[in-house]
């Protein structure tokens, strides 16, 4: 008997960078974000026999490389009485290396409902986030479709992410901008325990609640200025929180910079869009329908073999079997 799951990688637009606690991916702050059609996880469990085997893309993973599935997967045997037992998971991430967007947020989502549907677990959608939350804080929002807000809450029961708008009627399109495809040399869970010594992230955490309810104004308004400017401002506060952490870090690298240079340029030209950036070099580009021509031809010209993928809203978790 195998079960599979599909779950969407998901952008936030308000960015969760900061644990309470590191165990169970509690955040010290809420989040918000935009689940995206163009790349997803499809993810099957089924019995296995000898030993855990972990397969990516069609590839037999190491006993390294599969440690972070089966531990999490152990931890729910473990947080439902299940047996321990051996299980083949094969997982197909459909996001394009061109996309330079994180895969964990619509992996550990599909793994989550996944594991539900193999052990016949009746998880509602707030059960499925919270168990997806325990695998990648932001795989807590990619049970949702459209956007999510997950809320920070204080404990495994509380913290968990809930649909703000599946169906959402705003304009509103991701350009995701491969310029770089190096590695990141810093985790997101690194990143974001190490950018908690800013003298900045305080003062950052404060305004949690004013722009997480701004935005939601801003997505019930359908005001795209709004939301654009408001998502620019708080990619670039947890990038200067980076900055100005002890010992500093950034993920920016020269052609982050040229990319802001460019968006900014284009909205000299009256060309509206904005951008944000997660725990990497590469930018998103928040833009409306009408200019997503023009501004990957922009790109086109000033990056060279620059790889584009456009995306909008896509679904929540689906079973396939
Ligand atoms: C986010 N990011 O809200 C933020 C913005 C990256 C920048 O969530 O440690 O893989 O597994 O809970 O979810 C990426 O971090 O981190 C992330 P863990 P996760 O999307």
């Amino acid at each position: 008997m195998t079960k599979t799951a599909r779950a969407h990688t998901n952008i936030a637009l308000i960015k969760y960078w900061g644990k309470k606690d590191a165990t169970l991916r509690i955040p010290l702050m809420s989040s918000l974000s935009m689940t995206l059609d163009a790349f997803y996880t499809d993810t099957s469990i089924e019995k296995g026999t000898d030993t855990n085997e972990f397969y990516l893309n069609d590839k037999k993973q190491s006993l390294a490389n599969s440690q972070r599935v089966f531990n999490y997967i152990e931890k729910l045997q473990q947080r439902f009485n299940l047996d321990k037992e051996n299980l083949v998971i094969k997982s197909t991430n459909h996001v394009p290396t061109a996309a330079g967007l994180a895969s964990s947020s619509s992996a550990f989502a599909a793994l989550a409902a996944a594991f539900c549907a193999y052990y016949h677990i009746d998880a509602d959608k707030t059960l499925l986030s919270r168990l997806a939350r325990i695998g990648s804080g932001s795989a807590s929002r990619s049970v949702f479709g459209g956007f999510s807000i997950w809320q920070k809450g204080d404990s495994d029961e509380t913290s968990y992410a809930y649909a703000l708008d599946e169906h959402p009627k705003i304009d509103l399109h991701l350009l995701a901008i491969e310029l770089n495809t190096k590695q990141k040399k810093i985790s997101s869970t690194r990143g974001m325990k190490d950018a908690q010594s800013s003298p900045f992230f305080k003062p950052w955490l404060a305004r949690n609640e004013l722009e997480l309810n701004k935005m939601i104004s801003a997505i019930k308004d359908e005001d795209f200025t709004v939301l654009g400017e408001l998502a620019e401002l708080n990619a670039n506060e947890m990038h200067a929180i980076n900055l100005t952490a002890q010992p500093e870090f950034t993920y920016f690298e020269p052609d982050t910079i040229q990319a802001i240079k460019l968006i900014e340029n284009l909205r000299h030209k009256g060309i509206e869009c904005y951008y944000t950036i997660d725990a990497g070099p590469n930018i998103k580009v928040l833009c409306q329908l009408r200019n997503i021509k023009e501004i990957i031809e922009n790109f086109e010209s000033e990056f060279n073999n620059v790889k584009i993928v456009s995306a909008s809203f896509g679904p929540g978790v689906t079973y396939l079997d």
